[in-house]
């Protein structure tokens, strides 16, 4: 069977995810199964030709079976079957999406805690501006758990801020012009540290990811090859995805061109108020950022796009743009680095608010 197995593999992208490998061996057992019904159906409708020939049966026999084997036959099939659906399925379901392992929590990494102090210099920061916006206690949970509201033709990536709340979105708050397309409601408290992102999805490798998908519009289906995930999302539901990513997008475009090293912060999309050059992820001083550029220069660099977030259900005519390659696996280091960059973005802007004044304007 290991030509099926060579065979299925040489069509699959890479699996780096935790749970990957049961998606796999799923499917392999789904060929194996196959492939023996595919000889044994084959070999036998081989050998009714061969015994019901016309030279040896000139006249048709109306009479048909008499034996009740194909009856036995039939029962077995669906006792068979009831032993596949309650021993191994049902107990697998729950392993893959009901008993999942926790994580410990760990300490936040030494250089995060020097880059958060270096920002108490500053002037017009306040100890209380920090750790409202970076809390120790909220930024290293035990999972990441992120909303997804998929729409025609993108995807709207919804992290709860440090206060691990969600704030609440309403319809008629939606207005796709003005750039609110979650129409999530910013004078809430629950979401005033909200992250909200599109087509851009940044996750922490080894740490379980929970994320509650959904949709504005139609059915979309969140795919993510290299991660074996692939759900519909469905307007008015929220269905739950569990996955832990394994590798980081670094180790994994280093694998492909180990002689061009990749640098994460020149590819994240960079949101309002992110001051790179203030901030130094890169330890350079740069604030260069070339993210628009991203898919052409890691084509030429790696010879393929990062991580794409796929659509695996035909959603309108605009259905083959929604694959966008942004999603990007960090080192925890990283993830906090980036984490608190938005924070500071967020507080940034209202310690602006609050120098200036609206009036100034
Ligand atoms: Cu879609």
């Amino acid at each position: 069977m290991n030509f099926i197995k060579s065979f299925i593999d040489s069509y699959m992208p890479p699996n780096y995810s935790s749970h990957g490998q049961h998606i796999d061996n799923l499917i392999y057992w789904v060929h194996y199964l196959m492939f023996i019904l595919f000889v044994g159906w084959g070999a036998y409708f081989i050998y009714t030709l061969f015994k019901f020939r016309q030279s040896k049966n000139p006249k048709a026999n109306y009479e048909g079976v008499t034996s009740h084997y194909s009856t036995y036959a039939e029962v077995g099939v669906v006792l068979f079957e009831a032993f596949l659906l309650i021993a191994l399925a049902l107990p697998k379901w729950q392993d893959l999406k009901i008993n999942i392992d926790k994580p410990q929590n760990q300490p936040i990494e030494a250089s995060i805690i020097d880059l958060r102090n270096s920002f108490l210099d500053i002037e017009g920061v306040e100890q209380d501006d920090i750790t409202t916006f970076f809390p120790e206690n909220e930024i290293n949970k035990d999972k990441q758990v992120i909303h997804i509201i998929a729409q025609t033709f993108n995807y709207n990536i919804h992290y709860p801020g440090p206060d691990g709340k969600f704030g609440p979105r309403h319809l008629h708050l939606v207005n796709d012009g003005e750039g609110e397309y979650i129409g999530l409601d910013w004078n809430h408290p629950d979401s005033k540290d909200d992250i909200v992102l599109q087509d851009e999805l940044i996750l922490e490798v080894g740490k379980p990811v929970l994320i509650y998908l959904t949709s504005k519009d139609v059915i979309h289906s969140l795919f993510l090859p290299e991660f074996r995930v692939k759900q519909d999302a469905i307007p008015g539901q929220k269905v739950a995805i569990f996955f832990t990513p394994e590798k980081t997008t670094k180790e994994f475009l280093e694998d492909l061109n180990p002689s061009e090293e990749f640098v994460l912060w020149d590819y994240i999309a960079d949101p309002e108020n992110y001051d790179y050059e203030f901030l130094d992820f890169n330890g350079d001083q740069t604030a260069e950022n070339q993210s628009s550029l991203r898919a052409e220069i890691f084509d030429k660099k790696y010879g393929r796009d990062t991580f794409q977030i796929g659509c695996a259900q035909l959603c309108g005519s605009g259905h083959s743009a929604m694959a966008k390659g942004d999603m990007f696996i960090v080192s925890k280091e990283d993830y906090q680095k980036w984490y608190f960059g938005q924070m500071w973005a967020k507080n940034s802007i209202i310690v602006d608010d609050e120098e200036w004044g609206d009036d100034d304007w």
